[in-house]
């Protein structure tokens, strides 16, 4: 298939390692929150299975940050998830679907709690920024919302906590998951969670100092030979085999958290405020008539560029294929499908066309491992 270079601008953003990986070789990018996030370093197969076995390193700075801060901090950020955030401690992550007043999504980031005043919410492809000043402005809230010079890169794999303990010593492996402290580098402080965008484990530091964060880059690849350290970047194929949903993919602003397996972020009994809470409790009630699916698809090719209509075998619609790739753990194409009621059960069967030839779907449960 032939390709067409996206071109860059201030627009589209670059970030601080952009040099680096293309040096590295990156083959293929994608925009995420206006900035570049590489898609791939040649063969998303052959990345799959080293990301299984070694450690890699991954430009993903377009995870970009919403810093709010301020006395009315927390209520804010309390107010844009439905997730029960009362308890929540300074030094963790929580993974937080964002909703809006219908009870939709909006986003899906990891929230870190750095102090009861100071906040960022680690955003997937959507304009949050935007949706936290609205609603600051609306209520009155006494805070400061702004995108900080934050640049993440992750180290994903394995043998990741060998690498990481190797630069930041035997503390680092200590950090449980979804926590964060900071880890000094040849003086620097770095913010480090062990958290990261696989289900292979993990580390991701958040740069602020841009110059020691290059320089940090560049050590993890002069030491990293002994791990089969290798450039690389969220992979397809490892992200569906493990579940981890894409917001802007596998679901947007018109589906809601019960919709995208997202009910144990949903704490409607409890005492907090946040927007779509009644719309939520409603939803709830009166039940959702389709959800998120893994799909097998009898076939061992397909490139997904916008969704693809499901139908039984009698034409009915059953629903639409939002990503898929080929696995070489399964040997055929999986996906991630929103399916309608009566058919959200596993082994249901269906049929798709792609390129005019129909392939026989199975359903089946998330995540696939
Ligand atoms: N890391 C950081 N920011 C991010 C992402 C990330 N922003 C964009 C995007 N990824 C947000 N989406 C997700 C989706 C899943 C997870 C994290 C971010 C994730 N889920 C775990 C799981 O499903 O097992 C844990 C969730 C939990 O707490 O139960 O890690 O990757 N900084």
């Amino acid at each position: 298939m032939k390709s067409y270079p996206i071109t860059k601008s201030r627009r589209v953003r670059s970030t601080p390692f952009t040099s680096r990986i293309e040096k590295q070789g990156v083959t293929a990018y994608t925009v995420y929150n206006h900035m570049l996030l590489p898609a791939a370093f040649g063969s998303i197969e052959d990345s799959c299975e080293h990301l299984k076995k070694d450690v890699q390193v991954w430009d993903v700075a377009a995870e970009r940050q919403v810093e709010i801060f301020g006395e009315d901090a927390a209520n804010l950020v309390q107010l844009m998830t439905c997730r029960d955030l009362s308890k929540s401690k300074i030094g963790r992550c929580y993974y937080c679907p964002i909703i809006d007043d219908n009870g939709n999504l909006v986003n899906d980031p990891v929230i870190l709690k750095l102090a009861e005043n100071r906040w960022w919410i680690s955003i997937a492809d959507s304009d949050v920024i935007f949706f936290a000043k609205g609603l600051a402005a609306g209520n009155n809230f006494k805070v400061e919302i702004f995108e900080p010079n934050v640049d993440i890169i992750a180290i994903q794999g394995p043998k990741s906590f060998a690498l990481m303990e190797k630069v930041f010593g035997k503390k680092i492996i200590e950090l449980k998951f979804f926590g964060f402290d900071y880890f000094d580098f040849k003086g620097t402080k770095h913010l480090i969670a062990r958290s990261g965008w696989s289900k292979q484990g993990g580390f991701e530091i958040y740069i602020e100092n841009t110059e020691s964060g290059l320089d940090l880059y560049d050590y993890f690849f002069e030491i990293g030979k002994e791990f089969n350290l290798k450039p690389g970047c969220p992979n397809l194929i490892e992200r569906i085999e493990s579940g981890l949903l894409s917001y802007g993919n596998d679901f947007d602003n018109n589906d809601n958290p019960f919709q995208c397996g997202f009910e144990k972020y949903v704490n409607l009994d409890s005492e907090v405020t946040f927007l779509g809470k009644e719309k939520l409790k409603k939803i709830k009630k009166e039940g959702i008539k389709r959800k998120l699916m893994g799909v097998h698809l009898e076939t061992d090719k397909i490139s997904l560029t916008k969704s693809l209509k499901i139908t039984d075998n009698e034409g009915n619609l059953m629903g639409e294929l939002r990503s898929a790739c080929y696995s070489p753990h399964f040997k055929e194409v999986i996906g991630i499908a929103m399916i309608n009621e009566p058919y959200c059960k596993s082994s249901v069967k269906g049929k798709l066309k792609i390129d005019g030839n129909s392939v026989s779907v199975k359903v089946c449960d998330l995540p696939f491992i």
